[in-house]
């Protein structure tokens, strides 16, 4: 498997979050991605390269991905936080003024002029900590998405795009959740765009992805599957039940699998069965996984109880579909196994492939 590094991953280390009524520090750290890397030159799996610079291409898909006004914020976000107040160098800029949604009566048409007050407008938390670099280790990750689809469109069975920060939590016009830039979705626009019909996303991080569900919740070309902590009790709260399956033209075109805290590998391999049947019924000539670890049962933040040793086993199950297959690195914050579980997927996929 050909893996596409982010080797501006290290620009984005986010200093602290908000967790009820505190500031602690990020989960979301540079080590997770370098013990990857460290298992990955343990147990090659193939050739570790870093994407090209195909600027016009990545232009495009961040485009149809991402409403053009979030991503000029974002690329100057860090911008407008210092000269919004020199001081404002030395900490991460977080929002903590959001207009609620319509109902509300807030508008969201006009962006404030405070950079400050601006990031309310894109953010849904308080957890992602944007900083100097965010906005150059998100775009450099996309990049890296991009080219690990061209390389599946080239004929490669699969790919990794191992970047940080993760991507699933961002959406259209709206970050949080760790994520700036929906790699997967990029990725699956990639494919689509490369001529596969039928695209297939199938989610298996703890948390619900609801970037991606909601970037193709209207389209019936993308299919988008996640397995994840039951949003009633787990983040992101808002989105994620079993009862959102699409909607217009993507009615039927999204299928969630929300479970309690505490699932095990028997109830977590059921729900992934039932996934992978989707993604087979849908027809689907390429399939994306969102990879995070974070279904591991020693993962500080989340709440199943898969192994170390059921990981194989994931990697075995996705390669039955026989797609063309980009992974992206999402999350998994047990920082010392993530590299052990994330190639214990990925070499279970090969050895099945
Ligand atoms: C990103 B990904 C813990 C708060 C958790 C956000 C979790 C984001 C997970 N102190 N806040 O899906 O792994
Ligand atoms: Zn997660």
């Amino acid at each position: 498997m050909l893996t596409l590094l982010n080797p501006h991953h290290g620009l984005h280390v986010g200093r602290q979050e908000m967790f009820r009524g505190r500031l602690v520090d990020s989960h979301e750290v540079p080590a997770r991605l370098t013990h990857v890397l460290d298992e990955l030159r343990r147990r090659p799996l193939g050739e570790v390269r870093e994407p090209g610079a195909d600027t016009a291409a990545l232009d495009a898909v961040l485009n149809t991905v991402h409403e053009p006004r979030y991503l000029h914020c974002l690329r100057n976000a860090w911008a407008d936080w210092v000269a919004l107040d020199p001081a404002n160098a030395a900490v991460d800029a977080l929002p903590s003024v959001w207009p609620l949604p319509h109902r509300h009566g807030f508008r969201h048409d006009r962006e404030p002029a405070n950079a400050a007050a601006r990031l309310g407008l894109y953010a849904f938390d308080s957890g992602t900590p944007l900083t100097a670099g965010s906005w150059a280790a998100a775009h450099a990750g996309a990049a890296c998405a991009l080219a690990a689809a061209q390389a599946v469109l080239a004929g490669e069975r699969s790919a990794f795009a191992l970047t940080r920060p993760p991507g699933h939590h961002a959406g259209p016009g709206f970050y949080g959740g760790y994520c700036f830039l929906n790699n997967a979705a990029i990725a699956a626009q990639a494919l689509r765009d490369g001529g596969h019909a039928r695209v297939a996303v199938l989610d298996v991080d703890y948390h619900h992805g609801n970037g991606t569900q909601t970037v193709f919740y209207e389209r019936a070309d993308v299919l988008t599957l996640s397995i994840h902590g039951d949003p009633r009790t787990e983040y992101p709260f808002f989105l994620g039940h079993a009862d959102e399956t699409g909607a217009g033209a993507g009615e039927g075109f999204n299928r969630n699998w929300p479970l309690p805290r505490g699932t095990g590998t028997a109830a977590w391999r059921a729900a992934l069965d039932e996934a992978l049947q989707a993604a087979s019924d849908f027809g689907a000539s390429a399939l994306v996984v969102p990879l995070g670890v974070d279904t591991f049962e020693g993962d500080p933040i989340s709440g199943f109880k898969l192994r170390s040793g059921d990981y194989p086993g994931v990697g075995a199950a996705l390669a039955s579909l026989r797609l063309p297959t980009v992974f992206t690195f999402e999350g998994g914050y047990a920082v010392a196994q993530a590299g052990v579980n994330a190639v214990n997927v990925l070499e279970g996929f090969e050895r099945a492939a």
